[in-house]
């Protein structure tokens, strides 16, 4: 925490993630929060609602709700979830065209109110519209950071907790990829308490749990209709937020500018992270088998589709 000040976390859509993730930053007293929206009033009612959870939570840090992009100025940390979620029968990729010109205005706001923040990017497709911030920011690569891979893990890890009877806790995995149907889990590298979960359960179970994982947005998104997944996806945001505000230093999964790690480059992929004050500090390169390496360009591949068509619609 700084000397006499509070951190500040701009959260850039005040929706259902955005104002989420406002809530968890609060009740684990990271910081006070800017809730950003363009839709008149919804921040501000959000904020004052928020804020006025504190007394009974046991929080002292505020939310204040806005209209104006000056109002995000000195924060820490950007969190950036503006933009259309999916509805039932629309793909993330559905999504460029929309929300490619909502997160091109809002790095324009970024730049010019908060340039010195670290951007946590949300609004889907995700590892697409990473891609279009960094090169909109014109940051270095470790300031921008996509929210999927974390929030992939605590799927796996839920349904690996959930077959086996154990604490969620005792479960640690590994999720890499772009968010999406391309996802690459790791049953190699989950564990139960340091067990490998191979040695715990049969191969067609984890099949059908790392099957699920790929597909745990959808599944939430069928049963919703209106939207898609929020408390999860906050409180995997959330996490980040408070490894780079208090400098953790902890590996998560994350998605990442890569520079030819895992012999790519050029695009954002999940990969495992080393999130501290600066950012994305370090990328952790697993060795990966030939079958997991392939699943991974092959999901670098669908997100390269992705800046394509940002780049066919004059985006980028
Ligand atoms: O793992 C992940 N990365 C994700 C991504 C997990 C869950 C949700 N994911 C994506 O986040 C989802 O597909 C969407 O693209 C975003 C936000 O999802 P959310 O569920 O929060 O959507 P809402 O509730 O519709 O909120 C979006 C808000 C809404 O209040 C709009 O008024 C606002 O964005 N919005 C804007 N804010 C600022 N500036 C502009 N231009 C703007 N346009 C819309």
């Amino acid at each position: 925490m700084p000397v006499g000040k509070r951190f500040k976390i701009a959260c850039i859509g005040a929706g259902n993630v955005g104002a989420t993730v406002a809530q968890y930053c609060l009740d684990m007293q990271l910081g006070d929060v800017v809730l950003f929206d363009i839709v008149d009033g919804l921040p501000q009612g959000k904020a004052l609602d928020l804020t006025q959870a504190g007394p009974v939570r046991g929080y002292s840090c505020v939310a204040t709700g806005t209209n104006d992009y000056r109002d995000i100025a000195g924060s820490n940390i950007c969190v950036v979830t503006a933009g259309l979620p999916r509805k039932p029968g629309m793909s993330r990729d559905d999504l460029v065209e929309k929300n490619g010109t909502i997160v091109a205005e809002i790095c324009e706001n970024i730049l010019r109110y908060a340039p010195e923040s670290v951007v946590i990017f949300v609004t889907n497709p995700l590892d697409v519209m990473a891609y279009l911030a960094l090169k909109k920011l014109g940051y270095p690569p470790r300031k921008v950071v996509g929210m999927a891979g974390t929030l992939d893990s605590a799927r796996l890890r839920s349904f690996v907790a959930g077959e086996l009877g154990v604490s969620m806790k005792n479960v640690d995995t590994m999720v890499l990829g772009s968010h999406g149907d391309e996802m690459v889990p790791l049953p190699a590298y989950t564990t139960v308490s340091g067990v490998p979960v191979t040695q715990l359960l049969p191969e067609d179970k984890i099949e059908a749990i790392v099957e699920r994982t790929r597909k745990g947005g959808g599944e939430i998104v069928a049963l919703l209709k209106t939207g898609s997944a929020y408390y999860a996806p906050a409180a995997s945001v959330a996490r980040m937020v408070q490894c780079i505000l208090n400098d953790e230093r902890q590996i998560l999964p994350c998605s990442a500018f890569l520079t030819g790690q895992y012999g790519l480059k050029d695009v954002f992929v999940g990969v495992p992270v080393r999130l501290g004050e600066g950012g994305v500090e370090e990328i952790i390169e697993l060795d990966l088998t030939s079958a997991q390496m392939e699943a991974l360009h092959n999901s670098a591949a669908a997100v390269r589709e992705g800046i394509q068509s940002l780049k066919n619609l004059g985006l980028l």
